[in-house]
Order: C-alpha cells, then sequence, then structure tokens
C-alpha cells in the first residue's frame, strides 16, 4: 500500500555519465536513493563509471553489470548498451546524451515515458524562467522537459532526505556523537576548544595563504582534510605526507588527514565542524543543509562563469546577514574562488562577524528544510505529464 501522499509507484531510468570529479555520481545516487526508499518508486540507475561512484559509496562492486542497494537497482552503463525496457519515467542527469536505440524505443512506446534533463544547480535568476520548459525532439514526436534544482519555489528545489534536519540537529545536540565520528573514521580527535574547519576544494584554491593565517592566528583551527586534492595541497604546503589518520601542527593549526568518506560520514563531518570549505555542488549543498557558516569553491567554469554563480548564490543567502558580515563573507568567497595571496587577511575579517554567520547558516538551513525536496517535486511534476 502506498504511504499517504506518495506519488503512485512508476519505474524509473536515471542516466548518469561521470564527467569528472564525484558530483555528478554523488547528486544522482542522492536522487535515486531517496525515489526508492521515500517515494516506495522502481529505480534504475546506469552509471558509466562505477568506481567513482564506488569512492562515495563503499559496497559498490565496480565489476559486476548489477546490483541493488537500498533499493535501488544500480546498472553498468556501457559503450554497448544492450536494449532494455523503457521505464515510465526517464531522467538524463546534467544533459548527458541517452543511447540513440533507447529514445527511439522511447517514442514507440505506449503511454509515451516522461523524460527529463535534471540540470545542475544554479541560483541564477534565470533558471526561474526555464525551470519545467519543454524541448520537443527535432525529429522523433517526444518532448524532453528541462527541470532545475534550485533555492525557490519557482525552481525545483534541493535533494533534501525525510527526517534529516531532525537527524542532523541530534547529532550536533548528542555530546557522544562528534567524538565517536573521530574515532570511527580514524581521524585523530581536534583539541577541545579549537575551530573545527573542513576542507573540500580544487587545486587552484590558494590555500598556502589560509595556512599561514591559520598558524599565526590567536586562536587554535583543527583543519580537517579528506584524502584528495586539497590534503595533497596541504601536504605540499607543510613539507610532510599526510597520509589519512595523521595529525600535522603548524603552530596554531592541526591538519587532521581523513580517509575519504563515504557519502553518508561526509555528512557527519559537515555536521561536526564549526565551517565547511565545500565545492561542486553536492558538498555545497550539504554544507548549507549541515547549518553551518560555508566558503564555497564553485566549479570552474570557460569564461569565469562561476563567478556569476557565487553572486547569484550570495544574492539569495545573505541579504538577512548584516552588511559587515555580507561584505566579508563576499570577499572570502571573491579571495577563494580567484586563488588570491591575500585569502588569511579574508578569513579574519570573517572571523570578526562570527556569531552572525553562525546563527544565519541556521535559519538558512531552516529556510532550504521548508521550501520542500526536489525528489517529492520531481515525482510529482513527472506524474502530471504521465496523466
Ligand atoms: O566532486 P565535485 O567537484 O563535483 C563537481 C560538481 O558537481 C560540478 O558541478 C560538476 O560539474 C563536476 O563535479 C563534474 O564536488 P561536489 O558536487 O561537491 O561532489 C562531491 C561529492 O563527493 C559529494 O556528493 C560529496 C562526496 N564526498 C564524499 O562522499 N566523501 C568525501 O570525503 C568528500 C570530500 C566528498
Amino acid at each position: 500500500m502506498r504511504a499517504p501522499g506518495a506519488p503512485m509507484k512508476r519505474s524509473w531510468d536515471i542516466f548518469c555519465s561521470v564527467v569528472d570529479n564525484y558530483g555528478d555520481a554523488g547528486v544522482c545516487w542522492r536522487f535515486a536513493r531517496q525515489l526508492a526508499t521515500e517515494l516506495g518508486q522502481d529505480v534504475r540507475l546506469w552509471v558509466d563509471d562505477l568506481a567513482t561512484l564506488q569512492r562515495i559509496l563503499p559496497v559498490i562492486d565496480p565489476d559486476r553489470e548489477a546490483q541493488c542497494v537500498s533499493a535501488v537497482e544500480i546498472r553498468r552503463w556501457s559503450k554497448d548498451f544492450a536494449a532494455t525496457e523503457i521505464a515510465d519515467i526517464v531522467i538524463e542527469a546534467f544533459g548527458v546524451r541517452l543511447p540513440e536505440a533507447y529514445v527511439a524505443a522511447m517514442a514507440k512506446r505506449r503511454p509515451q515515458p516522461a523524460w527529463i534533463n535534471l540540470e545542475y544547480l544554479s541560483a541564477e535568476h534565470w533558471v526561474e524562467g526555464c525551470h519545467g520548459l519543454p524541448s520537443p525532439h527535432p525529429v522523433l514526436p517526444l518532448t524532453k522537459y528541462f527541470y532545475f534544482p534550485g533555492f525557490t519555489p519557482a525552481t525545483g528545489g534541493l535533494l533534501i532526505e525525510d527526517g534529516l534536519m531532525h537527524a542532523r540537529a541530534a547529532y550536533q545536540e548528542d555530546v557522544a556523537a562528534i567524538p565517536a565520528f573521530w574515532r570511527v573514521q580514524n581521524i585523530v580527535p581536534p583539541d577541545d576548544g579549537a575551530l573545527r574547519v573542513s576542507m573540500f576544494c580544487y587545486g587552484h584554491a590558494p590555500l598556502a595563504s589560509l595556512v599561514h593565517a591559520w598558524a599565526t592566528g590567536d586562536a587554535p583551527v583543527a583543519c580537517i582534510a579528506p584524502e584528495g586534492v586539497a590534503l595533497a595541497e596541504l601536504s605540499r604546503i607543510v613539507g610532510e605526507p599526510l597520509a589519512p589518520g595523521a595529525c600535522v601542527r603548524r603552530g596554531q593549526l592541526a591538519i587532521h588527514a581523513a580517509p575519504f568518506l563515504a557519502l553518508d560520514a561526509y555528512d557527519r563531518l559537515l555536521w561536526s565542524c564549526d565551517i565547511n570549505f565545500v565545492r561542486g555542488e553536492d558538498s555545497f549543498v550539504r554544507s548549507q543543509l549541515a547549518a553551518r557558516p560555508l566558503v564555497w569553491h564553485a566549479y570552474p567554469q570557460e569564461g569565469a562563469a562561476e563567478f556569476q554563480k557565487i553572486s547569484a548564490f550570495l544574492e539569495r543567502y545573505s541579504p538577512a546577514l548584516e552588511p559587515a558580515a555580507q561584505s566579508s563573507l563576499a570577499a572570502c568567497f571573491e579571495a577563494w574562488n580567484r586563488g588570491s595571496g591575500d585569502m588569511g587577511e579574508h578569513w579574519g575579517a570573517l572571523r570578526g562577524v562570527w556569531p552572525a554567520l553562525s546563527e544565519h547558516a541556521h535559519s538558512w538551513a531552516l529556510q532550504l528544510a521548508a521550501g520542500g525536496n526536489l525528489a517529492r517535486n520531481l515525482a510529482d511534476f513527472c506524474e502530471n505529464r504521465l496523466k
């Protein structure tokens, strides 16, 4: 029996191509899992790079053609894609090109499937005008719809699991939870009283300037960095190898090397820190839902288009902040994304407006959670297309 308010059970095919990094796999997996476990949908997730999915979801066996995890059927999407039954709802994630034979079969299927291009997240205004627009196929009698995640009710919203806010608050209030997290994840526990900062960024971030400011600052900082480019760069800066589980100290700074965490453990890292440096799309959203201040490293784009995305986000995020906090945050994002050598000074300014930032992070998370969630919104949107 369907839960009250749950959408009708439909079959879904989600096609995910990993362009680079982890965001494509992270978003698709999160979305697929929510459809299957919370909305009772019958979901197949086609992924062309199972090794990347395995990094965030370690139970995956990258050598298997098909496997089931959290009620999602995960399938290898290989070049020689074999004919398969067409689902009721077909999602191409981030504009990925579907197999031609699959599209041809979609056109013949009766009733026709709902076909969605799930787009990247942006806070820019134009997104509201394009969200939900149809795009007729140039030859076949098929229509695809653009579906945009976003921060306003005129977009598809964000991926927010049921009960997430409650689980996060309970974790942050439980005095035993954070020490247990360090233990289980093999991370040297940060010193009591140190400001806890998680670090996930691209290679061009001005980390050296930040490391200098932290090491020579007047208060202890614990920087927790999962394995990856940030940890490699930190290791280069301090001139010491930083294997997961290691901790290196420089003045007021302690760098805690962490393993690359499974997706849900990474959420807990964000919940465990006082501020999170995040990047791309998925960690960016999760840090906001962690109700903690963030510094965002946007995915670099042609023509430096990421700076428009940063301004658009801050335009939505910042108005409730006092003017000094707004300008310090904007300057910090700008310096971080431009790779500026004066990032350390901007960090100092950010510390000056700390209480306002922390309080705002909390109310922003609640505001996002009150806005509904993308998985349910998209299921409703597709149901209307299938009627
Ligand atoms: O990895 P990213 O840089 O992904 C990017 C963006 O999605 C970008 O928009 C896209 O165009 C590009 O990929 C191709 O950053 P993002 O989006 O934050 O994704 C990282 C994922 O990795 C996220 O789901 C969280 C997860 N993660 C872990 O599971 N464990 C970890 O230890 C870390 C650091 C991240």
